[in-house]
């Protein structure tokens, strides 16, 4: 008979939960009653549902001071309180096309046929009720707990988008969002940085801090804006549509977000919904998913209400890019260089859409800094483009288990011991001539960077490093159609393809070709320097140290190791046979002497959203213009994207001249 799991909650389970409770207290603590979050809104909701899961499994450990049994913020004392006339409701949430499509198809069975919907954004900022009389504005509420909440109306009169007097006398009740302008939450925070106060997380968290600020003064100095979405009470006849009701609201003096959609069909809305899980970056205000409603009043209303939440609509949110997991292992790799990088494995997580199990965790004193053990905690965040990051480790839920990681001296992908370069946080390989280290070379020789042949991915390179056939760069030109035909996997046909994609390669850049070198220091961008300082390999070849050291972002470190590798007797000799099979290219100087960027150096920070980085790379270059990792004087611009942290805030500290992705494309211009 099987026993009812109440019955034995395991200890380590539990303990987990109680942990988890303490933990999600004093988060919601800081977010509802401080307005100061440590943690972002996602990794608060990766805990509540990691809580919300283990209940689920175990009620017998639901407790009734649970954060699970309550929700949201409590009223604080300090404004005086209204009771909603109208009950305060929020949507239930959706986080995918298919949870999506169960939505539609509760929606579709009430109501017999296909219902058009209304998809608006979901503005994620502070909810607002604004009450009018004879077209005055007399209240101006917040949510609170959805029965009670805070009279705040001092302060939403200095929003210059809320109408302290509509068009029409009529006595109504609409309901929006209160929102600060991206830029507007930066300048507030450098504020704060000056006065040595604590900064806003996100703008939402700056915004609710400012509309519960009991200084209006402070209020009226800060831009906050809104847009209202919902007319919950009129005097007026309501309109039969949420369009024609959003129609309305824009007709009294509202401000209404302009890019809704209507749609006929749950497709519809999911084309809109993945269009601006690209685009919502783009806005000055935060877009944290869609709202989708029925967009006939008569049919919502006999759709209704569940306990919780109305049954004609749903917030269909995007892809969170922050969530917890759990880091199983800490494990080395090994580069081209030689260089071991710690990597966290991680318990498989759904972040910005894609299943991440591997985060970098960079090196010893990245690590040190964030504190992070194996059995750990953390939070990850995965932002535009830029690769998963561990941003920090919860420590609170720690059991005692969790082993901090130590670098071994001996690493069998090394084939040998590592040591810490002086100066540097890295750790390298002793031994530079590992089976792992070579092939990491000649992975990052065939590679897009490089020289970009299709079809020669690792796996196909490590097969062929086993068969004895290439062992070094210059072998994979010589490679047969018979050499490879006869290999696992391969056939004729492929083994034809492999050796007419090699050959397609036998031209190559300058700057390209020495990049394919794997060479200590010599990254896309040095090589791309070198090769415009030089036009030739061999007039790179006959220059001194000096000369070398001469080509802008070179220093002395560069130019002394770049001259030993290329004279070192094993280098030649590889060299020669592969020079003999491939062509490099002159390299073309850039023209565009007229442009914004030439002779510039620029530094790119945070996710871009019009373009990866590797086309801004190639853009920058084209224009003739360098581009560098790290912010310093020498630096002249700092392309901000989304989410810039560290790089952004050293710009600001040396007076380096920041610009906005929007600016930046102008610079093209
Ligand atoms: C938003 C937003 C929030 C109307 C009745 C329950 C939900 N954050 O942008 N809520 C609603 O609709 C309410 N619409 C929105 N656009």
């Amino acid at each position: 008979m099987a026993i009812k799991k109440e019955m034995q909650v395991p200890l380590h389970i539990s303990r987990r939960a109680e942990k988890l409770r303490t933990l999600i207290e004093y988060h919601s603590h800081r977010y509802h009653a401080l307005d100061l979050p440590e943690i972002s809104d996602e990794a608060y909701d990766a805990l509540l549902h990691e809580l919300i899961g283990i209940e689920k499994e175990y009620p017998a450990l639901v407790t009734a001071d649970s954060p699970t049994q309550r929700v949201g913020g409590a009223p604080l004392e300090k404004f005086l309180k209204i009771t909603h006339e109208i009950p305060q409701w929020s949507f239930d949430n959706v986080f995918s096309p298919e949870e999506f499509a169960l939505f539609d198809e509760r929606v579709r069975k009430h109501t017999g046929k296909s219902t058009s919907y209304i998809a608006e954004l979901k503005i994620d900022g502070f909810k607002i009720v604004l009450t009018y009389e004879k077209g005055k504005l007399m209240t101006g509420a917040t949510r609170g707990d959805g029965v009670v909440g805070e009279n705040v109306t001092e302060n939403i009169r200095t929003i210059r988008s809320i109408p302290l007097q509509l068009a029409r006398p009529l006595n109504c009740i609409v309901e929006g969002e209160i929102w600060l302008p991206k830029l507007e939450f930066e300048r507030i925070n450098e504020e704060r940085t000056k006065n040595g106060e604590q900064v806003f997380a996100n703008p939402r968290n700056a915004a609710a801090g400012t509309v519960r600020q009991l200084d209006p003064r402070v209020v009226a100095s800060r831009r906050l804006d809104c847009f209202v979405y919902d007319m919950a009470r009129t005097s007026e006849i309501m309109p039969e549509t949420q369009e024609e009701e959003l129609e309305l609201l824009a007709s009294l003096g509202f401000q209404v977000n302009p890019h809704r959609r209507l749609c006929n069909t749950a497709l519809d809305i999911v084309s809109y919904w993945k269009e601006w899980t690209r685009k919502k970056d783009k806005q000055e205000y935060l877009v944290d998913g869609v709202v989708v409603k029925v967009d006939e009043r008569r049919i919502q209303e006999s759709l209704g209400y569940t306990a919780k939440a109305p049954r004609f609509g749903i917030a269909f949110k995007f892809p969170a890019e922050e969530a917890t997991t759990l880091v199983e292992d800490i494990q080395l790799q090994v580069g081209r260089t030689g260089v071991v990088t710690p990597v966290a494995h991680l318990r498989p997580v759904r972040l910005a859409g894609s299943v991440i199990s591997r985060a970098t965790l960079h090196n010893e004193d990245q690590i040190k800094r964030l504190d992070v053990r194996i059995g750990d905690t953390i939070i990850l965040r995965k932002a535009g483009d830029v690769i998963p990051e561990v941003v920090r480790v919860l420590p609170e839920l720690r059991i005692g288990k969790e082993k901090p990681y130590c670098f071994p001296e001996y690493v069998e992908a090394c084939d040998g011991p590592i040591e810490r370069v002086p100066g540097e946080s890295a750790y390298r390989c002793v031994n530079r001539g590992s089976f792992t280290q070579l092939k990491r070379r000649l992975e990052y020789f065939t590679s897009r960077h490089a020289f970009d042949i299709e079809g020669l991915g690792p796996k196909i390179v490590e097969l062929l490093m086993r068969k004895g056939l290439v062992a070094s760069p210059d072998d994979f030109f010589t490679l047969t159609e018979g050499d490879l035909s006869v290999l696992p996997g391969f056939g004729e046909k492929s083994a034809q393809n492999l050796v007419t994609a090699i050959d397609e390669r036998r031209r190559i850049s300058f700057s390209r070709f020495l990049t394919a070198l794997s060479i200590e220091h010599v990254g896309e961008e040095t090589a791309h320097d070198l090769a415009r300082a030089f036009g030739t390999f061999d007039a790179l070849l006959n220059a001194s140290v000096d000369e070398l050291e001469r080509v802008p972002g070179v220093g002395g470190v560069i130019a002394t190791s770049l001259f030993e590798w290329l004279h070192k007797k094993e280098h030649q000799t590889m060299l020669d046979k592969l020079r003999n099979e491939v062509t490099i290219e002159k390299q073309n100087m850039p023209t565009k002497k007229d442009s914004p960027l030439y002779g510039k150096t620029i530094v790119l920070t945070g996710g871009l959203v019009t373009m990866t980085r590797d086309e801004a790379k190639l853009r920058i270059r084209e224009a003739g213009g360098n581009i560098s990792s790290s912010v310093s004087k020498e630096t002249d611009y700092v392309v901000a994207g989304e989410d810039a942290g560290a790089k952004l805030a050293k710009a600001k500290e040396l007076g380096v001249r920041v610009v906005t992705e929007k600016e930046f494309e102008q610079m093209f211009k």
